[in-house]
């Protein structure tokens, strides 16, 4: 790869040996207008549930300098994470981010590591390493530094990847020219992979809530992958069918898109949690918190709690006409009352 700026080279090199790939490098600057009132309507209209965090981080969402006043640059990561689809010992899917170890650890540590290495070198003072849980919008920052475009499925497509990569980016109080790196070429072709959806609606149609209200634009209240891991307490009854058997996340919208369907298998980088294969659902119903937390460790299915996933599971195992015996325990005598109410529901279907 060719560049202009020596920093900017030793940046990549640095982030080589950290196991990160340098994708782009953008000035710290304000985001859109227009994003930014995209995003108060959506908070407005109610769009974002429970996750009152969003809102709560509003007013340093549209300039980072808003929250780490020392960014001059940021410099921006997508790792895949492409990998077949998983699910609990007998069914009960389980979101491909979720099948191995946790990307907040994983590329949380290695932007850490980054940093301290570009500070070392005297490079920075002041960093930040973000992925996921900061007030940084980070599909906006991806979508500025060309790291791939915008999907109908809200998602940033990476031009070899498609939806299938998570994103984190490092602020830095360095000045820096922008830097993108070069999209992967095609091997026939030598095209430039780079597209937008077109005419493409396969996300928008496969969406069995209809979370995609319209292309480009999501209401969580209805999207599976909140309802099994942000939203506490009870499912709308109205939704319970419609998730499937969907326990933790929902890949359905990122698998029908056809910019991932080649893209290569990273298994590997991620590991395999054994308690998914190793636990039936009709299992997770007794599980302890002490079982819980050991059997998850490192994995991200902790976020939804031990209550969570037992809900979760209750409402899989009512879609997929299962676990008889084992939810009317739960229904009797879990002591979450939000499991038993779920168990009942189940039980009913
Ligand atoms: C909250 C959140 C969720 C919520 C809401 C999802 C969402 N799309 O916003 C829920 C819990 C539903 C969720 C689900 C998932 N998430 Co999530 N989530 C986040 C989080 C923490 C914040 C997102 C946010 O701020 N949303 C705010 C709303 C307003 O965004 P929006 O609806 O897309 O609206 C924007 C557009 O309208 C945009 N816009 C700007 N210009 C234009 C132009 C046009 C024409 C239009 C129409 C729109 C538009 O402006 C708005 C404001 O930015 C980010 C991490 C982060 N800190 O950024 C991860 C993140 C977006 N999630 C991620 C992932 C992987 C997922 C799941 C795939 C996980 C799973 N398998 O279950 C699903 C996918 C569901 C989906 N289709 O989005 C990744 C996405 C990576 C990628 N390739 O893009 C992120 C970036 C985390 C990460 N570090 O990698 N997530
Ligand atoms: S993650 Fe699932 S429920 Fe959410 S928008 Fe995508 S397809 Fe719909
Ligand atoms: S499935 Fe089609 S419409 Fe949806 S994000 Fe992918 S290319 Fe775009």
């Amino acid at each position: 790869m060719e560049f202009a700026c020596p920093q900017t080279k030793r940046i990549a090199e640095l982030a080589n040996e950290v196991g990160l790939e340098l994708r782009a490098i953008i000035p710290a600057q304000k985001l859109p207008a227009d994003v930014m009132t995209r995003l108060d309507q959506w908070l407005l209209e109610g769009r974002a549930a429970e996750m009152d965090y969003i809102g709560a981080a509003r007013s340093v969402m549209g300039d980072v300098r808003d929250w780490k006043r020392w960014t001059r640059s940021i410099a921006l990561f997508a790792l895949p994470y492409h990998r077949a689809g998983g699910e609990f010992r007998g069914g009960g899917r389980v979101a491909r981010y979720a099948l191995g170890r946790d990307y907040h650890n994983l590329l949380g540590k290695r932007l850490e590591r980054l940093g301290k290495r570009l500070r070392r070198e005297n490079m920075v003072q002041n960093f930040r390493g973000c992925t996921d849980a900061a007030p940084v919008l980070e599909r906006e920052w991806a979508i500025l530094g060309n790291v791939g475009w915008r999907g109908k499925n809200t998602l940033v497509l990476d031009p070899a990847y498609g939806p299938w990569v998570l994103l984190g980016e490092l602020l830095m109080d360095l000045e820096l020219p922008t830097f993108t790196a070069p999209p992967p070429t095609d091997a026939d072709s030598k095209q430039k992979r780079w597209a937008s959806c077109g005419s493409c609606t396969a996300c928008l149609d496969v969406c069995p809530t209809g979370a995609l209200t319209s292309a480009y634009e999501i209401d969580a209240r209805l999207c599976i992958s909140y309802l099994t891991i942000e939203h506490r307490g009870s499912i709308p009854v109205e939704l319970r069918a419609k998730m499937g058997d969907w326990v933790f996340g929902c890949d359905l919208c990122s698998e029908v898109c056809p910019f991932g369907h080649h893209a290569d298998d990273h298994a590997e980088d991620w590991g395999t949690k054994d308690a998914i294969s190793a636990f039936r659902l009709e299992d997770l119903l007794a599980l302890t918190a002490d079982e819980f937390a050991t059997a998850f460790a490192g994995s991200p299915i902790r976020r939804a709690g031990l209550g969570g996933l037992q809900r979760n599971a209750c409402v899989a195992l009512g879609n997929l006409k299962r676990g008889g015996p084992e939810l009317e325990d739960a229904a009797r005598s879990h002591t979450d009352p939000i499991v038993r109410e779920h168990a009942s529901w189940a039980l009913a279907e």
